[in-house]
C-alpha cells in the first residue's frame, strides 16, 4: 500500500508510536516558529527547561501581532524575545518584517520538513509541502529543546481538484468551498491533502491561502504536493537548493475524498460569525458595506496585492467605505513600492498599514457599530474585530477590492477579462530585518532583558484523588478561543502577565466569570461541541488554570485547545452521553469522587451533581503520555519529573 504525502513525512520523522489512526505518535521537529503574542510565554517556558541552545534545524521568532505600542508592555516583550533569541540560537524577525506565516513561507520553509508553530495558522507551510502544524507555546518550547511533538495519528482526507479557476475566482473561494462541505469541525483528527490535475493551476501563494485556512476546518494540518511550481517559487526566492519533490503514491489510501471542480466555483463569502457560514457573493450583491480590510496571513501575498492594485488603479474608494491594506511581508511591501502598485493603492484612497496582523487580531481598524466589514482574513468570530456587533464577511482580495470601489457587495466577475498578473521570476530578497543569533562562544555573555509586565508561569498542582468544584460557567457549542481569552489592542499587551490577563477570561460570554471563578477557588467549566476552536493561544488554558479551573467538561474539543488544557494540567472531559449536558446548571456543586484512580486506570470518570443528586460518567481520552502529564499537573511538571 502506498503513502499519502503527509504519511511520507510522518514516517521519516516518527520517533515514537506507529502510524495507526487514533494512536499517539511522536514526531521529530525540524523547524519551529513563534509569534510575539504567544512567544513571550513560550520562551519563558523554554528558559524554564534550562536548555542552552535550541536543537532544531531552524527556529524563528516573529514579531507581528502586538505591533501597537500603547504602553511599555509590548515593547518590553519584543525586547525580551529578541534577547532570548540572541542567547539561545533563534532567528529573530523584527516588527515590520511581516506576518510569521507569510515570511516563513517566503524565506525559511522547506518541502518535506516538519514545522510546529505557536500559532494555529502554521499549516500555511503546507503550501510548499511542509508538514506544518499549529501547537501550544509549551509544545514549541519542548520541540526547540529537541523533544518530540506528539499528535494523534490523523485520518487522511484527499481534496481532489479538477478544472481551472475562472477569471476573478480565487484560492480563497476554493477554501471557502471546502469549508462549506466540511464545516469548522469537519477536519478534527484529519490531515487534508490536495491533489488532482487542478493543483498544477495554482501558484504557491494560492496553495498557501488554502492550507492556511485549513485551520478553520479544525484539521491537524493541510498539505499540497511539492512540484515544479514549488521549485519555481523557491528559485524565485533564491532558495532552489531547498527544493525536494514530494507527491502521494498512486495507490495511497484516503479515509475520505472530496471532489472540487475549480471551473464550477464562484466568488464566495463566509458570513457572520463563522468561517463555514458560506454564501455566494451573488446572494449578497448590492448590500451596502462600511469597511474593507485586505491583508492577514491568508491573503496578503505579492500576487494577491498586485491583483488588488490592478483593480484599484485609476479608481476611487467609495465614500461610504474605509479601505485598509496591510501587505503580508516586507518583501511584498517593498516590491509593491518599487513597481508602482503601492502608488495605485494610495491614489485610490487606501489606508496603508504596516506588514503585520493588524486588524485581523483586533489591533486597530475595528469597524463602526453594526458595521459591515469585508475582510480577506480567515476568522470572523463574534467580537474578534473589536466591535461587538461588527458584521464580518470573509472574502477574496478580488471581491474585497471591487466592493471597496462600489461601496456594496460586488461580484468581481463583473470586471470582465482576467488581469494579466504573473508570479515574479525573482522576488526582492533582503533579509536585513532578520537578526541572527549569537555564535555559541558568545551566548553566555548575552543578557536576557525582562520588563516588569513579564510574570512567571501560573502555579500548577498534581491531580488530586477527588475533585469537588462548582460549575463556574456553562456555555454552548463552537466556543472559540476568542471567547475564552479575547485578544485585541487592549488585552494583547497582557499576554505575558497571566494574573492580569485572567481578568478578561470569558468576559465576552459572561462579565462576572473571572471574579466568580476566583471566589469559588476551584471550579469546572461546562460546554458543548467543538470547544476551544480557533487559536493556539495557551492563554485560553493558562488563564482558567490561574482562576482555579480544574476540569472542562464538554461535548467535544478542538485539537490544539485540548492539548493546551492537558499541558496546563486541566482535565479535559467529554460527556459520554451528550444529553448529560442538560444535567448541569451554572452554580451546581460537582464531585469527581474517584478521579485520580479512574484517570490512572484509563477508566471513565464518575461525575456526581451534588446539587441535584444525579450522577453519570464522562470520558477522558488520553494516551499513556498525556495521562501521565495530567497526573503530574501539566507538561512542565511532567518534563521536570522525567528529565
Ligand atoms: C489568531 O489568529 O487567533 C492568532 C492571534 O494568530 C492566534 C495566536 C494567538 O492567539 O496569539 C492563533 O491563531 O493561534
Ligand atoms: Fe495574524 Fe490573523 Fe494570521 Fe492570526 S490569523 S497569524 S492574527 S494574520
Amino acid at each position: 500500500m502506498g503513502y499519502t504525502i503527509a504519511q511520507k513525512i510522518i514516517k521519516e520523522h516518527l520517533v515514537t508510536g506507529e502510524m495507526i489512526v487514533g494512536t499517539d505518535i511522536g514526531l521529530k521537529i525540524d523547524q519551529t516558529l513563534t509569534q510575539d503574542a504567544t512567544g513571550t510565554m513560550a520562551y519563558i517556558e523554554y528558559e524554564a527547561m534550562g536548555i542552552p541552545r535550541v536543537k532544531t534545524e531552524k527556529s524563528v521568532a516573529y514579531i507581528d501581532h502586538n505591533t501597537l505600542q500603547t504602553g511599555f508592555e509590548n515593547a518590553d516583550d519584543h525586547r525580551f524575545i529578541q534577547s532570548v533569541c540572541k542567547k539561545h540560537g533563534i532567528y529573530f524577525s523584527r516588527p515590520g518584517n511581516g506576518i510569521c506565516h507569510q515570511v516563513h513561507l517566503e524565506r525559511f520553509g522547506k518541502p518535506g520538513k516538519t514545522l510546529i508553530g505557536s500559532d494555529s495558522h502554521t499549516p500555511t507551510g503546507g503550501g510548499i509541502g511542509m508538514l506544518a502544524i499549529g501547537a501550544g507555546g509549551l509544545d514549541v518550547a519542548v520541540a526547540m529543546g529537541g523533544g518530540a511533538y506528539y499528535i494523534t495519528m490523523p485520518k487522511m482526507v484527499r481534496v481532489n481538484l479538477t478544472g481551472k479557476l475562472n477569471p476573478w475566482v480565487s484560492a480563497k473561494d476554493i477554501i471557502l468551498a471546502v469549508l462549506r462541505v466540511m464545516s469548522v469541525k469537519g477536519g478534527v483528527g484529519k490531515i487534508v491533502e490536495y491533489g488532482g490535475e487542478g493543483v498544477k493551476t495554482l501558484t504557491v501563494p494560492e496553495r498557501a491561502t488554502i492550507t492556511n485556512m485549513g485551520a478553520e476546518l479544525g484539521a491537524t494540518t493541510s498539505i499540497f504536493p511539492s512540484d515544479e511550481t514549488t521549485k519555481e517559487f523557491l528559485k524565485a526566492q533564491g532558495r532552489e537548493e531547498d527544493y525536494t519533490e514530494l507527491s502521494a503514491d498512486a495507490d495511497a489510501v484516503y479515509d475520505e475524498v472530496i471532489e472540487i471542480n475549480l471551473s464550477e466555483l464562484e466568488p464566495l463569502a463566509a458570513c457572520p460569525h463563522s468561517p463555514d457560514n458560506v454564501k455566494p457573493i451573488k446572494e449578497l450583491e448590492g448590500q451596502q458595506i462600511d469597511q474593507v480590510c485586505i491583508g492577514s496571513c491568508t491573503n496578503s501575498s505579492y500576487l494577491d496585492l498586485m491583483r488588488v492594485a490592478h483593480i484599484l488603479k485609476g479608481k476611487k474608494v467609495a465614500d461610504n467605505v474605509s479601505l485598509a491594506i496591510a501587505p503580508g511581508s516586507k518583501q511584498v511591501f517593498n516590491m509593491l513600492a518599487l513597481n508602482g502598485a503601492l502608488g495605485d493603492m494610495i491614489a485610490a484612497g487606501a489606508r496603508i498599514l504596516e506588514s503585520a496582523c493588524g486588524p485581523c487580531i483586533g489591533m486597530g481598524q475595528s469597524p463602526n457599530s453594526k458595521g459591515i466589514s469585508l475582510r480577506t482574513f480567515n476568522r470572523n468570530f463574534e467580537g474578534r474585530s473589536g466591535t461587538a456587533d461588527g458584521q464580518i464577511y470573509l472574502v477574496s482580495p478580488e471581491t474585497a477590492a471591487v466592493s471597496a470601489l462600489s461601496g456594496v457587495f460586488t461580484d468581481p466577475r463583473s470586471l470582465g477579462e482576467a488581469a494579466d498578473i504573473e508570479m515574479p521570476e525573482k522576488f526582492l530578497i533582503n533579509d536585513n530585518m532578520v537578526i541572527e543569533p549569537a555564535p555559541v562562544e558568545e551566548m553566555d555573555s548575552v543578557e536576557v532583558l525582562r520588563g516588569p509586565n513579564i510574570k512567571s508561569y501560573p502555579k500548577t498542582s498534581p491531580l488530586t484523588d477527588t475533585i469537588e468544584a462548582s460549575c463556574s460557567l456553562k456555555v454552548g457549542d463552537n466556543i472559540t478561543t476568542d471567547h475564552i481569552m479575547p485578544a485585541g489592542a487592549k488585552i494583547l499587551p497582557l499576554r505575558s502577565n497571566i494574573p492580569k490577563i485572567s481578568e478578561h477570561c470569558f468576559t465576552v460570554c459572561d462579565k462576572e466569570f473571572p471574579a466568580r471563578a476566583k471566589t469559588l477557588g476551584q471550579s469546572i467549566i461546562v460546554g458543548g461541541e467543538n470547544y476551544g476552536q480557533g487559536s493556539s493561544r495557551e492563554h485560553a488554558a493558562l488563564a482558567p488554570l490561574f482562576l482555579g479551573v480544574k476540569a472542562v467538561l464538554v461535548k467535544s474539543f478542538a485539537r490544539i485547545h485540548k492539548s493546551n488544557l492537558i499541558n496546563a494540567g486541566i482535565l479535559p472531559l467529554t460527556f459520554t452521553e451528550p444529553a448529560d449536558y442538560d444535567k448541569i446548571k451554572l452554580g451546581d456543586m460537582l464531585e469527581l469522587p474517584n478521579v485520580k484512580e479512574e484517570i490512572a486506570e484509563g477508566k471513565q470518570v464518575t461525575v456526581v451533581n451534588k446539587t441535584t443528586g444525579e450522577s453519570f460518567v464522562a470520558d477522558c481520552e488520553l494516551s499513556d503520555r498525556t495521562r501521565a502529564i495530567i497526573i503530574a499537573g501539566g507538561l512542565l511538571d511532567y518534563t521536570k519529573e522525567n528529565s
